[in-house]
C-alpha cells in the first residue's frame, strides 16, 4: 500500500470555506492549506477580508483568494463559484459551510425578522452553496460537504431558538445530502463543536466587574469533561479527516468535536 498518510493528504484540492475570515472556519482552512489544499473563503466585510488575507499570509497559506460574498444571496454564491473555478482553473472539490451568526433574545421576544435572519445564514445558505457546487462535485465523480452544526443540533437551551432549529435543520440537511448524492462519490458531513472561544462566544467568557468568570462560563467548565473551552485549532484535525479520502466511507454522520459535553450529564456535587 502506499503511504497510508497520503489518505488524510488534501494536495491538488480547492477548499472553500464560507466565513473564513477569522474564528473556526479561519483554523479550518488554515489546517487545509497546511495539509496541502488551495483556499478559497468570504466574507461579507472588506476590512475583515483585507485582515484575513494578511492573517493566512503570516501563517504561510500563499494559495487562498477571499471574496465578499453574502452567502445568503444565491447570485452572489454563484458568482463567487464562477470566479473561483476561473481563477484557480478547477472547480470546488471541498465544501465547508461554516459562515453563522447566532442571536441569544428570549424567543417570545425576539421578532419574526431575527428569527428567520439566524435561518437565513445558519440553515438556508448550506443550501444555496451547496447546490452551488454539486454539479461540478457529480462531474468529477466526487466532492466533500461539510457543515459546521453545533451542540445545539442536538440540544437547547434559553435564548437560542432560533439558532437550535437551524442547526438541527442543518444536521438533517447533511443527512438529506449525504442520501441523495452519495451515489456519486460526494460525501456530506457535520462538524458539532462544543463551547469554542471564538468572537461568537465572547459574551459568554467575559469576566465580571470583579474579575471573576461569568457564570456561563463555569457552567460550560462544569459540563465539559476537558475540563476547558475548545478552540478553533482543535477543529482542524476533524475537519481535515472528513475533507479526505480518508473519510470516503464516512457519511450523513456528524462528528461531534466537543471536548465530551455531550456524554455528560455535569460535574455531580462534591
Ligand atoms: P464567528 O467568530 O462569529 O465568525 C463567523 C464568520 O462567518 C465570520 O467570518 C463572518 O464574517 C462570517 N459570516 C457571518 N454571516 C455571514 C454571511 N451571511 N455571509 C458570509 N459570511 C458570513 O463564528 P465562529 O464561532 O467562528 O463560528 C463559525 C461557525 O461555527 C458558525 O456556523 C457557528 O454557528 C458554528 N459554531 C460555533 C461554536 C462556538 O462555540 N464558537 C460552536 C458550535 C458551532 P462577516 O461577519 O464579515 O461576514
Ligand atoms: C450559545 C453558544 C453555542 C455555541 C455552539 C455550541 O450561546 O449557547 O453560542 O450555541 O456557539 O453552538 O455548540
Amino acid at each position: 500500500m502506499a503511504d497510508f498518510t497520503e489518505k488524510f493528504s488534501l494536495k491538488g484540492k480547492l477548499a472553500w470555506v464560507t466565513g473564513a475570515s477569522y474564528g473556526i472556519g479561519y483554523a479550518i482552512a488554515l489546517g487545509y492549506a497546511k495539509a496541502g489544499a488551495k483556499i478559497v473563503f468570504n466574507c461579507r466585510h472588506q476590512d475583515g477580508l483585507e485582515k484575513a488575507l494578511e492573517n493566512y499570509k503570516k501563517d504561510g497559506v500563499t494559495d487562498v483568494k477571499g471574496y465578499i460574498c453574502d452567502v445568503t444571496k444565491e447570485d452572489e454564491v454563484i458568482d463567487l463559484v464562477k470566479k473561483a473555478e476561473a481563477e484557480f482553473g478547477q472547480s470546488v472539490d471541498i465544501l465547508v459551510n461554516n459562515a453563522g451568526i447566532i442571536k441569544r433574545i428570549p424567543m417570545t421576544e425576539m421578532s419574526a425578522e431575527d428569527f428567520r435572519q439566524v435561518i437565513d445564514i445558519d440553515l438556508t445558505s448550506a443550501y444555496i452553496t451547496s447546490k452551488a457546487v454539486i454539479p461540478a462535485m457529480i462531474k468529477k465523480g466526487h466532492g466533500k460537504i461539510i457543515n459546521i452544526c453545533s451542540m445545539m443540533s442536538e440540544l437547547g437551551r434559553e435564548t437560542v431558538s432560533a439558532y437550535a432549529a437551524a442547526k438541527g435543520g442543518l444536521k438533517m440537511l447533511t443527512k438529506n445530502i449525504c442520501s441523495e448524492y452519495g451515489k456519486y462519490n460526494i460525501q456530506c458531513n457535520g462538524i458539532g463543536p462544543g463551547y469554542i472561544a471564538t468572537p461568537q462566544t465572547a459574551p459568554l467568557r467575559e469576566r465580571q466587574a470583579d474579575g471573576s468568570r461569568h457564570p456561563f462560563d463555569s457552567f460550560i467548565i462544569a459540563k465539559t469533561p476537558a475540563e476547558r473551552w475548545g478552540t478553533p485549532e482543535d477543529l482542524m484535525g476533524p475537519a481535515v479527516f472528513l475533507a479526505s479520502d480518508a473519510s470516503d466511507f464516512v457519511n450523513g454522520h456528524i462528528l461531534y468535536v466537543d471536548g465530551g459535553i455531550l456524554a455528560y450529564i455535569g460535574r455531580q456535587p462534591s
